[in-house]
C-alpha cells in the first residue's frame, strides 16, 4: 500500500512539473515568436490572439472564483445533515449561461472571420513584388521573375530571402517533392507549399533588420530526415539597399583563369554542375547559365552568410567540411538520389581530396 506522505509527495512533484512546462512558456519571446510581430499582417494576428487571450482571462477568473466560492460554501460539514436545496430547471439561469458565450463567440468571430479573409487577401498591382517559392527537401529556394540576368534566368537564391521594408510581397509557392510548409513567424500564419499547386503568402515587414539579425523562418510541415534544418531568413532591406543587392545578384559570377579558383573550376564543372546552377562571364566574355537546377544557385553563394538551409554561418572550416562530407554537417539522403528524374535528397560525399576542397573554396569565395 501506498503511504500517504508518499502520496503527497507525488502530488507534489506532479504539481511542481505542470507548473514548471506552464512557466516554460513564458520564458520571453525566443527566436521563433509569433507574439513579436515585425509587420502589419502579423499584427493583426497577434492582435486577434490578444483578444482571446484577454477574454479567456476573463472567463477563467470568473469560472474558478464561482468554482471556488461553490466548493467552500456548500461543502460537506460533518456534524450537520447538509443538503442544499435541490433545484431542478431554472430558465433564466439557462437563457443567460447560452446567451452570454453566445455573445463571446460572436465578438470573436467578427474580426477572426475579417482576418482570416484579410490574410488570404492576394496583393495586386505595380507595386508588389512577386517571389517565387519553392520548397525541397531540405533548403528552400527563391526566385524573382521581375529581374532577369544576361542569360535570361530569373534571379534565384537559396535560404535567404531579400525583401524590401514596407512592400507588399506576393508569394508564388510551390514544391518540388513532399509537402513543405512557410512560416516567417514574425511576418504571417504558415502556409503549405504543395508539389503540382501553388499557394500564396504575403509578407509585409515594418522595418530593415539588422543583415547579421535577419528574421528566421523555418519549414513548418514535417518532411521527414532534415526536417528541423529546413529553416531559412527573410532580410528586410531598405529600398536601396534592395536595389544594390538585386544589381550584383544579376551580374555573372567570373570564370576564373588562374590560380586554386582554376582548379576549383574545373571540379566545379565536372561534378558540381550535375545539381548545381550558375550564370557566369566566360573568359571571352560571353554570358551563360550553366548546371542543372536540382540543388542551390551557386552564383553569389559566399555572400549569402548562411548555407544547407540556413543552418550554419558560412565558413571556410565549415564549407571545407561539407565539401569532404555534406551529410556529417546535416542529415541527407544522397543514396536514394535519382537524377534523371529530377529527384534529389542530399548532397554526395564525392571523396574529394584537399586540393580539390581548397580549390572549390576559392572558386566560392570568388563568386560571393
Ligand atoms: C547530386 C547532386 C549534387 C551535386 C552533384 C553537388 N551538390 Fe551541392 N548540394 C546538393 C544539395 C541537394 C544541396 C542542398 C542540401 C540541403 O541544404 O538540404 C547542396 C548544397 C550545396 C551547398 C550549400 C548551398 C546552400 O545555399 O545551402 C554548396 C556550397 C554546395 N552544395 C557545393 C557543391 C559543390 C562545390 C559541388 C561539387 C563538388 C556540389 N555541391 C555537388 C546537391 C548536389
Ligand atoms: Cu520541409
Amino acid at each position: 500500500m501506498v503511504k500517504r506522505s508518499q502520496m503527497m509527495r507525488r502530488r507534489l512533484v506532479l504539481l511542481f512539473a505542470t507548473l514548471g512546462l506552464a512557466l516554460a512558456s513564458c520564458s520571453g519571446s525566443g527566436d521563433q515568436s509569433a507574439l513579436d510581430p515585425k509587420g502589419p499582417i502579423a499584427r493583426d494576428i497577434d492582435n486577434l490572439w490578444l483578444l482571446v487571450f484577454w477574454i479567456s482571462v476573463v472567463v477563467f477568473v470568473l469560472v474558478e472564483v464561482a468554482l471556488l466560492y461553490a466548493i467552500r460554501k456548500f461543502r460537506e460539514r460533518p456534524d450537520e445533515d447538509f443538503r442544499p436545496k435541490q433545484i431542478h430547471g431554472n430558465t433564466r439561469l439557462e437563457v443567460l449561461w447560452t446567451a452570454i458565450p453566445a455573445v463571446i463567440l460572436a465578438v470573436i468571430a467578427v474580426p477572426t472571420v475579417a482576418g482570416v479573409f484579410n490574410v488570404r487577401e492576394i496583393p495586386e498591382g505595380p507595386d508588389v513584388l512577386e517571389v517565387e517559392v519553392i520548397g525541397h527537401q531540405w533548403w528552400f529556394e527563391f526566385r524573382y521573375p521581375a529581374y532577369t540576368n544576361a542569360a535570361g534566368e530569373p534571379l534565384t537564391t537559396a535560404s535567404v530571402l531579400h525583401i524590401p521594408e514596407d512592400v507588399k510581397v506576393n508569394l508564388i509557392m510551390t514544391s518540388a517533392d513532399v509537402i513543405h510548409s512557410f512560416w516567417v513567424p514574425a511576418l504571417n500564419g504558415k502556409r503549405d507549399l504543395v508539389p503540382g499547386n501553388t499557394s500564396n503568402l504575403t509578407l509585409i515587414a515594418d522595418d530593415p533588420t539588422p543583415s547579421d539579425d535577419p528574421l528566421p523562418g523555418q519549414c513548418a510541415e514535417y518532411c521527414w530526415l532534415a526536417h528541423a534544418d529546413m529553416r531559412f531568413k527573410v532580410d528586410v532591406d531598405t529600398q536601396a539597399e534592395f536595389d544594390a543587392w538585386v544589381a550584383e545578384q544579376l551580374e555573372p559570377v567570373v570564370v576564373p583563369t588562374s590560380g586554386p579558383e582554376l582548379e576549383g573550376w574545373e571540379t566545379f564543372q565536372s561534378v558540381c554542375t550535375a545539381c548545381h546552377q550558375a550564370t557566369v562571364q566566360q573568359p571571352d566574355g560571353t554570358v551563360e547559365t550553366i548546371g542543372v537546377s536540382l540543388a542551390p544557385n551557386l552564383g553569389h553563394f559566399w555572400g549569402r552568410g548562411v548555407f544547407a538551409g540556413a543552418k550554419y554561418e558560412i565558413t571556410d572550416d565549415l564549407m571545407a567540411q561539407w565539401l569532404d562530407n555534406p551529410s556529417d554537417l546535416k542529415p541527407m539522403d544522397p543514396d536514394r538520389n535519382d537524377i534523371a528524374n529530377g529527384r534529389v535528397l542530399g548532397m554526395p560525399d564525392f571523396g574529394l581530396d584537399g586540393t580539390q576542397i581548397d580549390g572549390l573554396i576559392a572558386l566560392l569565395k570568388s563568386w560571393e
